[in-house]
């Protein structure tokens, strides 16, 4: 009798045991979030993100659009155009690809390679900077301020000293107290040679006596400095459109170039800095600098598309070697990458 009582109390104390251990393990089964599952959704571990596709946002634009193709949303194309919006492509261009991407894609497909093509005949084939063989070439070098002309004469002085050419560099920029030592430390660092004024100097004046001072020295390029100013101030745009016809007179054509510096990060902005820069002095090039911060430069197929201005440089830094010819190709991939 003892015997059968100690069996019943032993099943009995198995049985407790058993329902005690399976109700422990029953949340992870279906019932509601354990804290440990909470914590992995808030850690974004890799089972988080498998369990919740729609929180992992992908990086680049690219990765944007195929999440966004690959959603199962009805239409897809507003979130399109909004996607190409965001990264400065401008209103009107971005409503420009997604017509023409719409037209030729068929449903289901990935669009980004539609896009690539779409990207590429926007900006056509790459523009390098166009300078005489022979003799004195000019760069006239324009923008609003701050958007990085100094800099990138600088690294453009570097980059010609290192193929071999003669740098002279005009400070133009006779507005601002240090404009003129920051460019004479870029002429020291590159062996360029520097003509300057005083502040508050004329600045065709000092763009005249640079094409004298660089001919004379038997430069093959002058690079022009020009004071930073904001493209909706008229008398500072024909204070500019005078320095370019001095440059013309002296140098018997206009500049070789015109560049116009514009700085990545300032988005949309920069298509009203193009126009307004294009109709006082005729730009015939790009430089598109701070590519290298988190803007992803949607706006140069904006000014592209808008303007047709080619974009002909690239700044990827503050450093003397941080400037790079512009490649479609390769501008297409650091766009839709991701
Ligand atoms: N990260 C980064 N910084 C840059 C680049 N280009 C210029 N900068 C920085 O931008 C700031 C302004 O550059 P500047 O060359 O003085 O610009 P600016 O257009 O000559 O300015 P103003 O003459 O005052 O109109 C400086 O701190 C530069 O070092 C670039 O490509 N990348
Ligand atoms: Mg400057």
């Amino acid at each position: 009798m003892e015997l059968v009582f100690a069996v019943a109390a032993a099943v009995l104390l198995v049985v407790v045991i058993g329902v005690l251990l399976v109700r422990r393990r029953a949340p992870s089964k279906g019932g509601p979030p354990s804290p440990t599952a909470d914590t992995a959704v808030a850690e974004g571990s890799a089972d988080a993100a498998v369990a919740e596709p729609s929180t992992v946002r992908p990086e680049g634009l690219g990765g944007r659009i195929r999440s966004l193709f690959g959603s199962g949303v009805a239409d897809p194309w507003p979130g399109f155009e909004e996607l190409l919006v965001r990264a400065d492509v401008g209103p009107a261009t971005s409503a420009r690809i997604v017509a023409d991407v719409r037209e030729r894609y068929d449903a289901g497909a990935d669009p980004s390679g539609l896009v690539r093509t779409e990207v590429a005949s926007i900006l056509g084939r790459d523009e390098p900077l166009r300078l005489p063989d022979d003799g004195l070439g000019v760069v006239m070098v324009v923008g609003v301020n701050g958007s990085g002309k100094t800099t990138t004469i600088g690294k453009l002085a570097a980059r010609f000293a290192g193929e071999g050419k003669k740098v002279s560099l005009a400070g133009a920029d006779t507005f601002r107290a240090a404009a003129s030592e920051q460019l004479g430390v870029w002429a020291e660092r590159t062996g360029a040679h520097l003509v300057s004024q005083e502040r508050g100097a004329d600045p065709g004046s000092v763009a005249f006596d640079a094409v004298s001072a660089a001919r004379a020295r038997g430069s093959d390029v002058l690079i022009v400095d020009t004071a930073g100013r904001l493209h909706t101030k008229l008398p500072l745009m024909e204070e500019l459109k005078k320095v370019r016809r001095v440059l013309e007179k002296a140098a018997g054509r206009p500049p070789d170039e015109t560049l116009l510096v514009l700085d990545a990060t300032t988005g949309q902005n920069g298509i009203a800095q193009a126009q307004a820069f294009t109709e006082a002095v005729e730009v015939t090039g790009v430089a598109l600098t701070k590519l290298d911060g988190t803007a992803k430069g949607g706006v140069v197929l904006a000014v592209r598309d808008r303007l047709g201005v080619p974009v002909k440089l690239i700044g990827l830094g503050e450093g003397a070697g941080d400037l790079e010819p512009f490649d479609g190709e390769e501008f297409a991939e650091r766009l839709l990458g991701g």
